[in-house]
C-alpha cells in the first residue's frame, strides 16, 4: 500500500488520454489499493488513475454514503438517459482549493468492470452521476476547469503556479 503523488493543474500529464485496461490483474489491483490510500489521505471522494500519472482507465470513489461506499470503475462508459441537468459545485484533488459550479447531465447509465473484472451496469443520479462524469473526464485528459470561462481558468492556473513555485 502506498500514497501516490497527485498531479496538479496545469501539469501537462493530466492531458494524457488513458488506455483501456486489458486484464484486471495483480498490478491493477495494487493500483486500485494505492489509489484508495491516496484518495483517503487527500480526503477526496473520487480519483482517476490519470491524476496519479497512470494512464489507464481506472477510477476509485468513496462518496461516504452507505449505499455508495468504496467503489471501483474500470473501463467505464456512460450513457446520458435524459435531458435533465444538475448544476453542482465541483472540486478536484488536482485543482486544490478551488470549487466552481459545473452543469452536467443529471441522469446516466454507467457500464464498467468492477475490482474483480466483472462487468456491471448501474443507473446513477445525484453525486454519483456527477462524480463519474468528472472522473471519466480525467481519463480523457479533461478537467472541470475546462468548463469555466477562460478568465476563471487562467486565474486558477496563475494562483496554482504561484503556489507550486513557492513549494519548489
Ligand atoms: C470530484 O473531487 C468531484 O480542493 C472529486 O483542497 C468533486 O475528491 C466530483 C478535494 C465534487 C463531484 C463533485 C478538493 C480535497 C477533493 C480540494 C474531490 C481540496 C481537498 C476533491
Ligand atoms: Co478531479
Amino acid at each position: 500500500m502506498a500514497i501516490l503523488k497527485i498531479l496538479e493543474f496545469p501539469d501537462p500529464r493530466l492531458r494524457n488520454v488513458a488506455k483501456p485496461v486489458t486484464t484486471v490483474d495483480e498490478t491493477i489491483k495494487r493500483l486500485v489499493a494505492d489509489m484508495f490510500d491516496t484518495m483517503k489521505d487527500a480526503q477526496g471522494i473520487g480519483l482517476a488513475a490519470s491524476q496519479v500519472d497512470v494512464h489507464q482507465r481506472v477510477i476509485v470513489m468513496n462518496l461516504g454514503d452507505e449505499d455508495i461506499g468504496p467503489r471501483v470503475f474500470i473501463n467505464p462508459e456512460i450513457e446520458v438517459l435524459d435531458d435533465s441537468i444538475d448544476p453542482y459545485e465541483e472540486g478536484c484533488l488536482s485543482v486544490p482549493g478551488f470549487y466552481e459550479k459545473v452543469d452536467r447531465p443529471a441522469h446516466v447509465m454507467i457500464r464498467a468492470l468492477d475490482a474483480e473484472g466483472n462487468a456491471f451496469e448501474e443507473e446513477a443520479q445525484g453525486l454519483l452521476a456527477v462524480c463519474i462524469q468528472h472522473e471519466i473526464d480525467h481519463l480523457e485528459g479533461k478537467l472541470f476547469v475546462d468548463y469555466l470561462s477562460p478568465f476563471k481558468r487562467q486565474r486558477i492556473r496563475k494562483k496554482l503556479e504561484k503556489i507550486h513555485r513557492q513549494n519548489a
